[in-house]
Parts: structure tokens; sequence; C-alpha cells
């Protein structure tokens, strides 16, 4: 992966701060390809590999995936995939995921768009979402907002410190967060 010259932005907030939402958005409008590190991980378990198992109790307790299954998948990803443009979404969620990818894969993201929400708005839409996510009760989601809160915040602080990180107030209907990314992304000169 270190041969191929791909830019990469990181998609980070909370659980069911409209992440996948916005990130769909921007594909339609920007050409990025969008690499759901949850989704890639909950493919792995539907296909049955030797992961799933491990990953699927792991989901359902609202813990952290290892990094090297995590980040083998977005590689695999990234290199199976002809665009140059990446949005990963909901990585890295820790700090030792974000130094296993950098020093694996020695991507840098562009930027980090980061989504801030209230804990009772993400609560709201994650209970109402309805897609039969295993992870979608009370009693996880509470266990995955504090993970959040613990593990993932910190990352978002490291790449602030760097002056790489674009807040986005995520509260507010659909449309109008995405008017705030398109700001983001219309900035992107390259
Ligand atoms: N919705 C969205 N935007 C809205 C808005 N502005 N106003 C009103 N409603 C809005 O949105 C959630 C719901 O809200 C939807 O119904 C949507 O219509 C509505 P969505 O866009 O799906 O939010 P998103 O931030 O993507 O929420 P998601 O639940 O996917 O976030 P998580 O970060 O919790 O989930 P993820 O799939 O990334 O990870 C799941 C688990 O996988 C983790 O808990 C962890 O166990 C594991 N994992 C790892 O271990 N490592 C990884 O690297 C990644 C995941
Ligand atoms: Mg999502």
């Amino acid at each position: 992966l270190k041969d191929k010259k791909v830019t990469v932005v990181f998609v980070l907030g909370g659980p069911g701060s409209g992440k996948g939402t916005q990130c769909a958005n921007i594909v339609k409008n920007f050409g990025f390809t969008h690499l759901s590190a949850g989704d890639l991980l909950r493919a792995e378990i539907k296909s049955g590999s030797e992961n799933g198992t491990m990953i699927q109790n792991m989901i359902k307790e609202g813990k952290i995936v290892p990094s090297e299954v995590t980040i083998k998948l977005l590689q695999r990803a990234i290199l199976e995939n002809g665009n140059d443009k990446f949005l990963i979404d909901g990585f890295p969620r820790n700090e030792e995921n974000r130094a296993a990818f950098e020093s694996v894969t020695g991507i840098e993201p562009e930027f980090v768009l980061f989504f801030d929400c209230p804990e009772e708005e993400m609560e709201r839409r994650l209970l109402g979402r309805n897609e039969g996510r295993e992870d979608d009760n009370i009693e996880t989601i509470r266990k995955r907002f504090k993970v959040y809160m613990e593990s993932s915040l910190p990352v978002v602080d490291y790449y602030s410190a760097k002056g790489k990180v674009r807040k986005i107030s995520a509260s507010r209907p659909v449309d109008e967060v995405f008017e705030a990314v398109k700001a983001v992304f219309t900035s992107l000169v390259d």
C-alpha cells in the first residue's frame, strides 16, 4: 500500500452522530469512496471468516476490535479500489488504531471530519434506526458511548493539536449538517 498514493479523510464522531449518512452525501458530490470500518467488520462476520465470532462478540460489547484485523480489511479495500480518494468512517477508534494504521500503511489523513453531537441525540437516533444491528440496544449503546469518550475522543484531540480537525455540529437536520460538510470539502484543493 505504500506504493499507492491516496488521499484519506478520517470521518469520526460518536455512535449515531451521522457518519454513514453524511459519507453517502460526500460520495455523491465529491467523488470519494466510502469505507466504513464497522461495515467491513460486519461483512467479515457474515462471510463466515475465522475471526467472525470474535468480531461479533466485540461489537456486541461495544469493544474495539484488534487493530490488525481492521487495518487488514481497510488495506484490502483501498488496494482493490481504483479510486485514490477515501473516506475512512469510524476508524481510528483509539490511539493504538491510529499509530498502527500510520506505521503499517504510511498514510496520514488529509484532515479529520469530526461530527460533534450530544449523547441524548445520538441515543435517540440509534434507538430509532431499526436496521437490526446487534449493537443498537440500550445496554450496548451505553457501552459504545463509554468507549467513545474514553478511547476515541483522545484520537480527535490528537489531530486537533495538529490542526487537522474540521468540526461539524451534527445535531441539526441531515441537509443542514451537509451544508457545513460541503463547505469543508469545497475548500479541499487538489
Ligand atoms: N441520522 C443521521 N443523521 C441525522 C440527522 N442529522 N438528524 C436526524 N437523524 C439522523 O446515523 C444513525 C441514525 O441517525 C440513522 O438512523 C440515521 O438515519 C439518523 P448514521 O449515519 O448511521 O450514524 P453513524 O455515526 O454512522 O452511526 P454508527 O452507529 O454506524 O456509529 P458507530 O461508530 O457506533 O458504528 P460503527 O459501525 O462505526 O462501529 C460499530 C462497532 O464496530 C463499534 O462499536 C466497534 O465495536 C466496532 N468497530 C471496531 O472495533 N473498530 C473499528 O475501527 C470500527 C468499528
Ligand atoms: Mg455508521
